[in-house]
């Protein structure tokens, strides 16, 4: 028996490490369809030399290591719950999903599909399905729905991406890399770098994500599109986690898990509230740069943000009016060009900061013309605030 002085009060770090649950328990189903099926596997058990099994619980042991490690959660419901799967369902059956309390996964037909444990971002896409449920609970479907598989396809290939040590730069960003049946015209499932281009094929048909808000499908099928407008958020984070560089798990990852977890964000959530909150976020946990490098993602795939008050600018350009007033001209971290001015001269109440529609700034050098203004000066620093007395902005 120990001593109750020999009991030390443990820190939040150490009881959050004792609790941690990492408990896979594998059943096959034998190629019938009720479930969970027979327990084959379960934790800290040898390989059983059924490839499914032993994919199925080294995908889930991945998967647990990213939440765990990168993100502190503890299992599906962050209480340390079971990673339930079952293999082998039914006959031929081309398709892997989360019921609800555990995942499933069918062999496929071997014409369109080869077996759905092939590729180790589709464990980790069912069972973010599990985490998405029980955080922002987003309703499955519409906008929230193609939310909900986007961020299942976020984790999902960030899980491959740590399993292969992989930059964001060196990944290749597909999802069910190695699913589709020999004779297949394509490469994946979907693409989050392309959204668009994973097939086309005579019996799959062609990958219809969009890659833009303006392509966005609006149709009854699929629960309203959400395996297919998901190309939209997956192509924004592509493009923030290129941005910001180095391990997509570690910041951009991050910040979209941070998001899933912020209480604003509503089980009926729309594209726009997700990106304003991953953009609060980033600026949060990150720094203007980051912010800046998440708004711009958005922004390409149609979604803008309002970024700050002021904007975040990486060029400055002042000049004074005929009239004495002081004019600013910037370009935003979002390379939208921003314009305010003096309401009178010599001092006081500036204007509300203006986007100057159309006017974008690749391949400009310098903001747009400076009217009648003599230029009193040029900053070119790559982050700098504009102290600004304004209060409104994009
Ligand atoms: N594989 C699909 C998914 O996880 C299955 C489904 O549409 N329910 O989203
Ligand atoms: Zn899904």
């Amino acid at each position: 028996m120990q001593r109750a002085a020999q009991l030390k009060p443990m820190t939040q770090k150490a009881k959050a490490a004792a609790t941690l649950n990492k408990n896979r328990l594998m059943y096959n189903a034998n190629n019938l369809t009720d479930l969970p099926g027979k327990l084959v596997r379960t934790e800290g058990q040898a390989a059983t030399n059924d490839v499914d099994v032993d994919d199925a619980y080294a995908g889930f042991g991945a998967t647990f290591d990213l939440f765990s490690d990168i993100y502190k959660r503890n299992s599906i419901d962050d209480k340390g719950m079971d990673m339930i799967a079952t293999v082998h369902y039914d006959v031929r059956y081309n398709n892997a999903f989360w019921d609800g309390t555990q995942m499933v996964f069918g062999d496929g037909d071997g014409t369109i599909f080869k077996r759905f444990t092939i590729s180790i971002d589709i464990m980790g896409h069912e069972l973010t399905h599990g985490v998405t449920e029980h955080t922002a609970g987003l309703e499955y479907h519409d906008q929230p729905g193609a939310l909900n598989e986007s961020i299942s396809d976020v984790f999902g290939s960030l899980v491959k991406q740590r399993s292969l040590g992989q930059t964001a730069k060196q990944a290749d960003w597909l999802i069910g890399a190695g699913l589709l049946a020999d004779g297949i015209n394509g490469v994946a499932l979907r693409s989050m770098k392309a959204p668009g281009t994973a097939y086309d094929d005579f019996l799959l048909g062609k990958d219809n994500q969009p890659d833009h808000m303006s392509k966005y499908v609006d149709t009854t099928q699929d629960n309203g599109g959400v395996h297919i407008n998901s190309g939209i958020p997956n192509k924004a984070f592509y493009l923030a986690a290129i941005s910001i560089g180095g391990n997509a798990w570690e910041v951009a990852g991050n910040i979209w898990y941070q998001t899933l977890l912020d209480s604003r964000l509503t089980p009926t959530a729309q594209f726009q509230d997700f990106a304003n909150l991953t953009v609060e976020n980033a600026g949060k946990l990150y720094d203007d740069a980051v912010k800046g490098s998440v708004a711009k993602a958005w922004k390409d795939v149609g979604i803008n943000v309002r970024v700050s008050d002021a904007p975040l600018a990486k060029q400055i350009s002042v000049a004074q009016n005929k009239d004495g007033r002081l004019e600013v001209f910037c370009i935003g971290l979002d390379d939208t060009i921003y314009h305010s001015s003096q309401l009178s001269p010599g001092g006081g109440d500036w204007a509300a900061w203006k986007p100057l529609e159309g006017k974008k700034t690749d391949g400009v050098k310098k903001p747009g013309k400076v009217p009648q203004g003599q230029k009193i000066a040029v900053s070119s620093s790559s982050k700098k605030r504009i102290p600004s007395q304004s209060t409104n902005g994009l």
